[in-house]
């Protein structure tokens, strides 16, 4: 079954919309089998963005992802990673449709509240990242 990462952002922890955010992806159906609080080191965002290394915003969007703590979480299903990219929004809060978690809770195009995977080599990269096999529980107990 497909699975992407998402990332509630340092901005919507601090304001408080883990809760939200969660609600509103298993609203959507998605299915959370793995999930976690963790504070990035600055080497640590470096590596997970290191496919924009060499954009004007590294070091700006380093900066803010190690700046406290985010929820990282993966989300299984069909089609989940165009799902998720769909109700997030795009990248530009105010680019972004309304009705989108971007639109809805995003401050600017860095501080913009989530991160999707963009495609499915993209998302097993960064599910690999953050978790262990055994941190995801993508089968129902006692399934052999
Ligand atoms: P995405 O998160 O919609 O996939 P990407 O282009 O992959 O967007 O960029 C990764 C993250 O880098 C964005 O979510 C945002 O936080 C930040 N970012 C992207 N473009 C800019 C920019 O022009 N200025 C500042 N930050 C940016
Ligand atoms: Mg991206």
């Amino acid at each position: 079954m497909e699975q992407t990462l998402t990332i509630i952002k340092p901005d919507g922890v601090a304001r408080g919309l883990t809760g939200r955010i969660l609600e509103a992806l298993e609203n959507e159906g998605m299915k959370i089998v793995g999930t976690k609080m963790v504070q990035l080191t600055k080497r640590g965002a470096e590596g997970f963005y290191q496919v924009h290394r060499h954009q004007p915003f590294f070091d700006s969007l380093t900066t803010y992802m190690s700046s406290g703590p985010v929820v990282l979480a993966v989300l299984e299903g069909e089609g989940i990673i165009e799902r998720l990219r769909q109700l997030m929004g795009a990248t530009d809060p105010q680019k972004a449709a309304p009705g989108t978690l971007r639109h809805r809770y995003g401050l600017s195009i860095q501080e913009n509240v989530i991160h999707g995977s963009d495609s499915l080599d993209t998302a097993r990269w960064e599910i690999a990242y953050f978790f262990s096999q055994m941190e995801i529980h993508s089968r129902p107990l006692n399934s052999g």
